[in-house]
């Protein structure tokens, strides 16, 4: 006996709208904070969850399942096998190694690599349309790699890229002024570390832009502070992962609003990291992050943000940073 009576002469259910499907590789402290996000926020109908470690994995499902009384209706699924993740809209990449001891980057890099090759084929294989989402770091590099182990045509692999760092740009920059983040636009670029490049002349507050209102006003700013702004946002991460060990809430968050801009068709604009060949005079195959439109087909576009020469070339000298490391692997 069925737990509901059915409504006689009921219509016929109207065609249902396609099931949204997210899966997040890896459920470490970055991979749950952005699925807790996703499920508080309600950006999709299943969410699948992947790692190599079996009893932490189904823990970790078990753990949010706990929860379906007090959040939107999701169904939950993890797995060590990559069928599960079949037919997702976007599958969101935080597996990483972590730095032994002594290693050098290029040696943790090379891990990485690896475990890239266990990792996007079978996604490709399992959801050929997927939006691939890459945090894992060093996240330009990988994101790259992934672009090339799927194959996709390169709008739909996206590296998280400096998405975090312009929120902590906006952070610090709301705080200084006492007004509110969310009417601070400005945008870090670049690489997602140390070379990446803060654009001042992008920086407004409910639409003004600050640095010719300062001259305008002709109130004398410091470029040192300007300075001191963009380097409390490189060292944050090291900050937060120096007194917690890790970061995960600001991440989770960031991640979040990339895919509810993606799978909602938002057309919002993210620093997010994209194949920046042929954009600023960039003539290489480099990943890096750069303002872009993100819908439902990943990456639209790439906005014509005015930068000077000074922002030009040190936008050059990161993508040289990148290529350099990335010239180094054996793909
Ligand atoms: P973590 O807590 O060590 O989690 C990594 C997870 O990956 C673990 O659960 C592992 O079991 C799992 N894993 C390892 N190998 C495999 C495999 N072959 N298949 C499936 N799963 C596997 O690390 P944490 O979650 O703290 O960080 C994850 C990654 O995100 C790291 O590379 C960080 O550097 C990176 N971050 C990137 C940020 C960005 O802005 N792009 C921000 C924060 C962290």
């Amino acid at each position: 006996q069925a737990f509901f009576r059915p409504i006689t002469n009921a219509a016929p259910p109207s065609p249902t709208k396609r099931q949204t499907k997210i899966s997040v590789i890896g459920v470490g402290n970055v991979g749950m904070a952005i699925a807790q996000t996703i499920l508080t926020q309600d950006l999709t109908d299943e969410l699948v969850l992947i790692d190599n470690k079996a009893d932490k994995l189904r823990g970790e499902m078990l753990d949010l399942q706990h929860a379906a009384a007090f959040l939107p209706r999701t169904k939950i699924y993890a797995s060590v096998d990559y069928a599960v993740t079949a037919g997702s809209d976007l599958c969101i990449i935080t597996a990483g190694a972590r730095q032994n001891a002594g290693e050098s980057r290029l040696n943790l890099l090379q891990r990485n690599l690896a475990l890239f090759k266990s990792i996007v084929p079978p996604l490709a294989r399992y959801s050929p349309q997927t939006v691939l989402l890459i945090v894992s770091n060093p996240v330009d590099v990988l994101t790259y790699l992934a672009w090339k182990l799927s194959g996709f045509p390169s709008n739909r692999v996206i590296g998280s890229g400096t998405n975090l760092d312009s929120s902590r740009f906006r952070f610090l920059i709301a705080d200084h002024l006492d007004v509110n983040a969310q009417d601070v636009q400005a945008y870090i670029v670049g690489e997602h570390g140390d070379s990446s490049v803060a654009l001042w002349s992008s920086i407004s507050i409910g639409g003004v832009p600050v640095l010719s209102f300062l001259e305008k006003q002709q109130i004398a700013y410091e470029k040192e502070t300007l300075e001191n702004i963009h380097k409390a946002v490189i060292d944050s991460a090291y900050e937060v992962i120096s007194l917690k060990g890790y970061t995960s809430w600001a991440i989770g968050y960031s991640v979040a609003s990339l895919a509810r801009s993606i799978l909602r068709d938002q057309r919002k604009i993210h620093p997010v990291s994209v194949l920046a060949k042929g954009f600023y005079g960039i003539s290489n195959e480099v990943f890096l992050s750069l303002p872009a439109q993100l819908g439902r087909g990943g990456v639209l576009g790439v906005t014509n943000v005015h930068l000077n020469e000074e922002e030009l070339q040190r936008l050059r000298d990161s993508a040289k940073t990148i290529l350099e490391v990335q010239t180094q692997l054996d793909l």
